[in-house]
């Protein structure tokens, strides 16, 4: 019935969008399809599930993985995850693939493809020059790798574009491809 439950993995560089687009799609969710929507929002997130982590490279794993675990059982009880961590390795994000679809779920992975200039030109909170400057080790983009997905259901470059129509693509590329 389309109803079935689904993860949103919205992955990308920091100060790409994952963020604003994961709260404007939870919204639009739960208000057009009055759906119930888990935000497995990336702050909360460290503050809680993954309290302690960093960000070396097996931390990330850690908590990327730990994200996958709660979305796909979200999605096996036919729950809708919206979740945005940078999630900048191919083979964490495939096995989170994999938790998902092995409990039945849908799993769509949007690439939120802002190029690095762009976040780094709006650096919110300012980490991209603390980054430069070597202040923050591992910094994604800069001293750290973000490996581009090849398996993305959608790709986005939120430079110069509204977050409605952005929504709108992700929420065609979630409708029900009635085959799940
Ligand atoms: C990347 C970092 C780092 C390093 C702190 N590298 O823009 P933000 O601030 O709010 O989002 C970033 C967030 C990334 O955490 P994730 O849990 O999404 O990362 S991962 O999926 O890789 O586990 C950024 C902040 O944390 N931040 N240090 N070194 N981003």
């Amino acid at each position: 019935d389309g109803r079935g439950g689904v993860v949103v993995l919205l992955t990308g560089l920091s100060g790409s969008g994952k963020s604003t687009l994961a709260r404007a799609l939870r919204d639009r969710l739960v208000e057009d399809e009055g759906r119930t929507v888990s935000l497995l929002d990336g702050d909360v997130v460290r503050r809680h599930l993954s309290a302690g982590l960093g960000f070396s490279p097996e931390d990330r794993e850690t908590n990327v993985r730990r994200i996958g675990w709660v979305a796909a059982e979200i999605a096996r009880h036919g729950g809708t995850a919206i979740a945005s961590p940078i999630a900048p390795f191919d083979g964490t994000r495939r096995a989170v693939r994999g938790m998902v679809e092995g409990r039945g779920g849908r799993f769509v992975l949007v690439h939120v493809a802002t190029p690095l200039e762009e976040c780094e030109r709006r650096d919110r909170k300012g980490l991209y020059a603390r980054a430069r400057a070597g202040e923050i080790p591992d910094f994604t983009g800069i001293s750290s790798p973000y490996e581009t997905p090849t398996d993305a259901t959608l790709t986005l470059d939120t430079t110069d574009r509204e977050v409605d129509e952005l929504v709108d693509q992700i929420l065609a590329a979630i409708a029900p491809a009635d085959d799940h």
